[in-house]
C-alpha cells in the first residue's frame, strides 16, 4: 500500500494549521479579562509550538532548594503564546529561513508533591496521583515503558526545533541547568513525517477547536468553544464555570492540563489489514458508478478514520477522495448531517458513526446529546509521530502475524481544562463506548473506535442466557475476584452483512502520564516564592 498520497506541505504554512493565531495583538493588557493572557499561557497549550523536531524530556527531581534556583535559571526560556504567535507569524512570511527553538515544561502530581505543592488541582485524575493507576480503565493490555510504569515521573521538558541537532543542544542545556537538582532524565524523539502525515499515512492535525479572538479566522465548521475548555480559569472550564464546586488553587489561571501518551503503530500490519479486507467494498456505488480496486482500497481505509488520507471527509465524499475538497474552508466544513437520507434513514451514512474522528469528535448529536457536553470534551491535539520510516528491508522481511521489529508510532499530546471531560471522556467513554455515539434512544452498537480502542476483556457469565429476541435482557456476571454485577442491556440481533470482515487493533500505548501546565507568571511566582515556604 503507498502512504502519503499528498503533499499538504505545497499548501501555505497558515493554510496547513487548524489554529492561526489572530495577528492583532490586544491593544492594552488585561483588556480582555475573558480570554487567557497570551503573555503568561505556554505556547504548546493552544497555538501549538512551531516544530519539526520535538524532544520530550522527562526528569525526576532529587534536589528541591536547588530546583527552585534551578527553575529561576531556565524559566526565561518558556515559549508563551504570544511569542509563539508571533513566530508563526513570521514563519508563515518566510518559511525556509526562520528557525525557532521553544520550550515547554509540565508537572505530574508526583512532581507537584515533591515540591511542596498539595493543592488538588480538582481533576479526578490527576489529583488522583498517575495515569499508571488508570491502566485498565484507559484499556492498556501491553506492557508499559518503564518510565512511565514506574509512575514516578516528576514532569517534563518541551523541546520544539527546526532540526533534531537543536534540539539535543538544548537538551544539553536543560541538563547543564538542572543538573544538580534532578536525578534522571529521559528523553523520547518525534519528528515530522516526511510529508506531514501520521505513520499510518494520514494527514493529521486538521480539526482542532476554534477558540473565538484567539485565531484569525474560524474555520467553516471548525468547532467553537470557550476558552475554558482549554484554559483553566475561564468561561468553560467546569470548575470555574460551577462556582457551588471547591474551585481550584489561584495558580491555575491560564494553566493547563496536557497528556501524553506514547502510543505504538503496527503500520504493517495495519497496511496488511487494509490489504486483506478492502474486497468488503462494492465495486459499484450506484447503478453506474464503479469504483477501480486501489479506490475500493483507499475507500476501506478513510472509513477506518472518517477522512481520506488526504484529510478529505467521508462526510462530504462517501466514495472517492477529492481534492477541491482540502481548502481549509472545506476540510472541516461537515457536521454528520451530511448524507443521512431523510426519507430513508435506514441508509448507512457517508461517514460510519464508528469511523475515528466521528467517535472521538461526533460534533453533533442533537437532540439525544446537548452540544455543550461535547463542546465540553474538545482537546487540542498536539503530538508528533516517533521512530524511522519503514526500510525495504523491513517491508520484504515482514510477514502477516509478525511482531513490528522497529518501533514507531504516535507521541500523543493533548491539552485540556479537564481530562475528565477531554482526554478521559474521549478515550473511555467515546471511543471505547461501543454505543457511542448515540443515534437513537434504543442503544445501537457502532464498536469501538478502530484506531484507538481495543478488544473488550472477555465477560466470565455464570448464569446462562436466555434471549427471545430483540429487547431487554439483564444476566448476572463475576469478575475474576468473584465479585458478582447484574449487567442490564438491549440485545440486537447481529447485522451479518455489515460483519465482512473483524475489527483488529493496530495501535499499542505503551505508557503515557498527566500533567499540569502552569503558566509563566506562576513559574515566576513559585521561584520568587517556593511553595514550600509559604505553608
Ligand atoms: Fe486521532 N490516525 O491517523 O488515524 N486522528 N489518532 N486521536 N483524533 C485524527 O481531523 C490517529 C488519538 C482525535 O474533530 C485524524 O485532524 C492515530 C487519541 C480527535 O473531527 C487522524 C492515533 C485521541 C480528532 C487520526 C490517534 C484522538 C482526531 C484526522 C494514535 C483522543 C479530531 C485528522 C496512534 C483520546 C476529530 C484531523 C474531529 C483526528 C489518527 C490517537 C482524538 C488521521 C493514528 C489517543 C478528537
Amino acid at each position: 500500500m503507498s502512504s502519503t498520497p499528498f503533499n499538504p506541505s505545497g499548501r501555505p504554512y497558515l493554510e496547513r494549521r487548524a489554529v492561526v493565531p489572530t495577528l492583532l495583538r490586544r491593544k492594552a493588557k488585561g483588556s480582555r479579562p475573558d480570554l487567557p493572557d497570551l503573555d503568561s499561557l505556554q505556547g504548546d497549550v493552544y497555538y501549538m509550538l512551531p516544530k519539526k523536531f520535538e524532544r520530550f524530556l522527562f526528569f525526576v527531581i532529587k534536589d528541591v532548594a536547588t530546583f527552585w534556583k534551578d527553575l529561576d535559571t531556565y524559566r526565561p526560556r518558556t515559549t508563551s503564546s504570544a511569542e509563539t504567535a508571533r513566530r508563526i507569524g513570521m514563519i508563515s512570511e518566510n518559511s525556509s529561513s526562520v528557525a525557532f527553538v521553544s520550550h515547554g515544561l509540565a508537572f505530574s502530581k508526583a512532581g507537584l508533591r515533591t515540591l511542596g505543592i498539595m493543592d488538588d488541582l480538582q481533576d479526578p485524575h490527576f489529583d488522583a496521583g498517575s495515569m499508571r493507576q488508570e491502566k485498565d480503565i484507559l484499556g492498556d493490555k501491553s506492557t508499559w515503558n518503564k518510565v512511565f510504569d514506574d509512575a514516578n515521573v516528576h514532569g517534563v521538558f518541551v523541546i520544539t526545533a527546526k532540526t533534531a541537532i537543536e534540539c539535543q543542544e538544548e537538551e544539553g542545556t536543560v541538563r547543564s541547568i538542572f543538573g544538580a537538582s534532578v536525578s534522571t532524565f529521559t528523553s523520547l524523539d518525534g519528528r515530522v513525517r516526511p510529508g506531514d502525515g501520521e505513520h499510518f499515512g494520514w494527514r493529521d492535525g486538521i480539526s482542532q477547536p476554534a477558540i473565538k479572538d484567539l485565531v484569525s479566522k474560524v474555520q467553516p465548521g471548525q468547532q467553537i468553544v470557550d476558552p475554558g475548555v482549554i484554559v483553566m480559569g475561564y468561561k468553560g472550564d467546569a470548575v470555574f464555570d460551577n462556582s457551588s464546586r471547591v474551585q481550584r488553587p489561584a495558580f491555575t489561571k491560564d494553566g493547563s492540563f496536557m497528556v501524553f501518551r506514547k502510543l505504538e503503530q503496527d503500520v504493517l500490519g495495519f497496511e496488511n489489514y487494509i490489504d486483506t479486507n478492502w474486497s468488503a467494498i462494492p465495486a459499484y456505488y450506484s447503478n453506474s458508478d464503479m469504483l477501480s480496486d486501489e479506490e475500493r482500497k483507499e475507500l476501506f481505509g478513510a472509513r477506518i478514520v472518517g477522512r481520506f488520507k488526504t484529510g478529505a471527509p467521508l462526510a462530504k465524499t462517501p466514495y472517492k477522495d477529492d481534492r477541491s475538497l482540502l481548502h481549509p474552508d472545506k476540510i472541516n466544513d461537515f457536521n454528520y448531517k451530511e448524507g443521512i437520507d431523510i426519507d430513508d434513514p435506514t441508509l448507512p451514512p457517508n461517514c460510519p458513526f464508528g469511523a475515528h474522528i466521528r467517535k472521538t469528535a461526533p460534533r453533533n448529536l442533537e437532540p439525544l446529546v446537548h452540544q455543550e457536553y461535547l463542546n465540553a470534551s474538545m482537546i487540542i491535539r498536539a503530538g508528533i509521530p516517533y521512530g524511522p520510516e519503514i526500510s525495504e528491508a523491513e517491508r520484504t522481511a515482514w510477514k502477516p502475524g509478525d511482531e513490528q521489529k522497529v518501533e514507531r508510532g504516535l507521541l500523543f499530546v493533548c491539552y485540556q481544562s479537564s481530562i475528565e471531560n477531554g482526554f478521559f471522556r474521549q478515550t473511555t467513554k467515546f471511543a471505547n463506548n461501543d454505543y457511542f455515539p448515540i443515534t437513537d434512544v434504543i442503544p445501537r452498537v457502532h464498536g469501538p473506535d478502530p484506531i484507538i480502542g481495543g478488544p473488550k476483556n472477555s465477560p466470565n457469565i455464570n448464569s446462562p442466557v436466555v434471549i427471545t429476541g430483540e429487547g431487554e435482557v439483564s444476566f448476572k456476571m463475576v469478575d475474576q475476584q468473584s465479585n458478582k454485577y447484574v449487567v442490564h442491556g438491549f440485545a440486537q440481533k447481529v447485522d451479518t452483512s455489515a460483519m465482512a470482515y473483524e475489527p483488529q487493533y493496530f495501535v499499542t500505548s505503551r505508557g503515557g502520564e498527566y500533567f499540569f501546565v502552569p503558566s509563566i507568571n506562576t513559574l515566576k511566582d513559585w521561584c520568587i516564592d517556593p511553595p514550600r515556604k509559604r505553608s
